[in-house]
This record gives structure tokens, C-alpha cells and sequence, in this order.
């Protein structure tokens, strides 16, 4: 049956060669057969600038590209941690990038991605800090910074993000339930999916007076996690590397 894949949170690094070799396996596997791919955020552990030459970037891109050549589009939304990945690597991975928000209208279905931090709206420190590092002109000044200093500034981010989270609720860093009904009522859609919680689930609920639901892609710690999307509808579907 005609189907399209979606995934999140990756956060694929030199250091966890299980998971890269998990996601290459996918392509082959999974993405092959699909009618597109969608990549909600989060794909690498930490994106500093498309200049960066690990040599990771470079294989992840050439295997995109060849899902790409055999004809399976690839499209990707930016996560709170490769927020800065941009048109080079869009265009070495054959990815299609997309705004923070968008609506796909599949096999009947009108559906809203996203990668949901900005659902998270209890969470104000870390709305504060997206805004911050969301202004052009920042990015620019940071991506204009010599690699070595990058690393330094993103390893000091990461660190302090790890301590603020220590001390966080969990309800804190969940999504706030206000703002999915908002962003489904204002998008028009009773399907919505999204990663960055790390919680995955599918939620049932009513928006007025209709069926709706939310699913919530899982983190590839241990094993990977994607959404199937077909006539039938959106199912959260786990596998092993
Ligand atoms: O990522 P995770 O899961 O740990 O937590 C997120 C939120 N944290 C972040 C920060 C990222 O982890 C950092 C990624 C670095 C990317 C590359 C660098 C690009 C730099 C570009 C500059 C223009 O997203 C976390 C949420 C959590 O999800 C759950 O939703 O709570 O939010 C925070 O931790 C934010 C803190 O509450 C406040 C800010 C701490 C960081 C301060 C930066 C200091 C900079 C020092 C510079 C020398
Ligand atoms: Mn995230």
C-alpha cells in the first residue's frame, strides 16, 4: 500500500556508531519502499555549520541522496539541536528543507509536522533560549566563528542544557495541551505529528467534537521509531537496529 515515513530524533553522532548503522539500514530497508520521507528535527546530535567535516555528515548526506536517486523525495524540518543545518547539506543530502510548521495533505488526510519544541510552551527558559538562537543575525555571527570555537560554544550549550534539565519537571518539558490545540485548530488538521519530547505515544482526543490524535515519535536510543502513514491512517511503529 502506498505509504510515506516519518521520523525524529536521531540525534546521530560519531559517538553512538549503532544508531548511524540503525538509520543506514532503515534507508535500505524501510525508506526505499516509501513514497517520501520526512525528517522532523533532530537527525544529528549537535549542528554547527554545514562547513563542519565530519566525516559522518558526508556519509549520512551520500545516503540520502542515493534514497534520492531512486526516486524517494526527503524533506526536513529543523530540530533544537541542527536548528543551523542549511542549504549545503540540504542539497548534498538531496533533502528538501521546510519550515518549522507544515501541512501534508496524504491519501485523504490532512496532516500537521512539526519537530514540537515549540509546543513546549511551560517551558520558558527554553523559549527564551530558542528565540535567542533563532535571530538571524546571531546565526550568522556564530556560523562566521572559526569551527574550533563552534565546537567549544555548542559543548558549553549541551552541558548547560543537560544541568537546566536536571532541575526541570517533567510535565515542564512535556508539550503544553493549549498550545497543540492551538497549532491543530489554527492548521485545520485532526492528525498531528511531532518528535522532541522523547515520549513516544499516541494520543487520542476530541477537538470539536471531533476525533483527533497526536503521535509522538520515539528517540533512537535502543531502537528505532517511525510514523507509517497510509489510506488507513498513521501508525507508531518501533523497531531494532
Ligand atoms: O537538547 P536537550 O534535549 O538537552 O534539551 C532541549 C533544550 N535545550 C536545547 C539546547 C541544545 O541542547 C543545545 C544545542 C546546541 C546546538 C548547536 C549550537 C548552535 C549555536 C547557535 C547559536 C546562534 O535546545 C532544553 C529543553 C529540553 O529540550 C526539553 O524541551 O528544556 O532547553 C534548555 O536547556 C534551555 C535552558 O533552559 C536555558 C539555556 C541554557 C543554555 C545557555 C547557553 C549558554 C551559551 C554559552 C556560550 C558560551
Ligand atoms: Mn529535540
Amino acid at each position: 500500500m502506498p505509504h510515506t515515513l516519518f521520523i525524529a530524533d536521531l540525534h546521530l553522532s560519531t559517538t553512538e556508531p549503532a544508531i548511524t548503522a540503525g538509520f543506514l539500514a532503515f534507508l535500505r530497508r524501510d525508506a526505499l519502499h516509501a513514497d517520501a520521507l520526512y525528517i522532523l528535527g533532530d537527525l544529528f546530535e549537535a549542528w554547527i555549520g554545514d562547513d563542519d567535516p565530519t566525516p559522518l555528515h558526508a556519509q549520512v548526506a551520500a545516503a540520502l541522496n542515493d534514497l534520492h536517486q531512486h526516486g524517494v523525495p526527503c524533506y526536513f524540518i529543523h530540530g533544537n539541536r541542527d536548528f543551523l543545518l542549511g542549504n549545503r547539506f540540504a542539497a548534498a543530502a538531496g533533502m528538501t528543507l521546510l519550515p518549522e510548521e507544515q501541512v501534508l495533505e496524504l491519501y485523504g488526510q490532512r496532516v500537521l509536522i512539526m519537530h514540537g519544541d515549540t509546543l513546549c510552551t511551560d517551558d520558558e527558559a527554553y523559549q527564551q533560549f530558542r528565540r535567542r538562537v533563532h535571530q538571524r543575525w546571531l546565526q550568522k555571527l556564530f556560523l562566521a566563528l572559526p569551527l574550533s570555537l563552534r565546537q567549544k560554544i555548542a559543548a558549553r550549550m549541551r552541558a548547560d542544557s543537560r544541568q537546566a534539565n536536571s532541575g526541570k519537571s517533567l510535565t515542564i518539558m512535556d508539550v503544553n495541551d493549549n498550545a497543540v490545540y492551538q497549532a491543530m485548530s489554527r492548521q485545520r488538521v485532526h492528525c498531528l505529528i511531532h518528535g522532541h519530547t522523547h515520549r513516544p505515544a499516541v494520543h487520542q482526543f476530541d477537538i470539536d467534537g471531533q476525533r483527533a490524535e497526536r503521535l509522538v515519535l520515539g528517540a533512537w536510543h535502543e531502537e528505532g521509531s517511525m510514523v507509517r502513514l497510509d489510506a488507513t491512517g498513521a501508525t507508531l511503529i518501533t523497531f531494532p537496529f
